[in-house]
């Protein structure tokens, strides 16, 4: 098959001062420290997306979702390479007492919540390069 740039919509989760971040299980950034979210499904809304991944993922509602910025993420080192347009968004937990459950254990080590001013590492590179270069997820106050 053709090799052609895909889309993955994913979605900064804020608690607090916090956002959840899982470590990776795949090919793609192995152990590393990376947003929720997946590919878009045809048809589907970049809000849509976000919520049906995070479900997926950890089982958590969301509300509030809003587009925050896009990035192009190239992965030519990977046994087989990749490209993603990625789509980030920002969200507020539905009930701030849900907490995350690890349901695809097989794709990621455990969800936690991360103070964005300590957060793990290593992360996931396109998310390092987003940090290193200022990004913040947060409303401004
Ligand atoms: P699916 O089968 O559930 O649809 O997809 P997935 O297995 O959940 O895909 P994913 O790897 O979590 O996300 C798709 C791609 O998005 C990923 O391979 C690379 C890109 N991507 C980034 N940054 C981030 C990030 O912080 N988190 C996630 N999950 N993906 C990211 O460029
Ligand atoms: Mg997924
Ligand atoms: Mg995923």
């Amino acid at each position: 098959m053709e090799n052609r740039p895909r889309v993955g919509v994913v979605v900064f989760v804020l608690r607090g001062k916090s956002v959840l971040l899982g470590q990776r299980r795949s090919s793609i950034g192995d152990s590393t420290y990376a947003l929720p979210g997946g590919h878009l499904e045809f048809g589907e809304s970049f809000e849509e997306c976000a919520a049906r991944e995070l479900k997926e993922e950890t089982g958590l509602d969301i509300e509030k979702l809003e587009f925050l910025t896009v990035r192009n993420s190239v992965f030519l080192e990977n046994p087989k390479p990749s490209h993603y347009v990625v789509i980030f968004l920002r969200a507020a937990l539905a009930d701030p007492l849900q907490e995350p459950q690890n349901l695809e254990p097989d794709k990621c080590h455990g969800w936690d919540w991360y103070e964005w001013n300590n957060l793990p590492q290593p992360l996931f590179w396109p998310l390092e390069k987003m940090v290193q270069s200022g990004f913040n997820p947060f409303p401004i106050d």
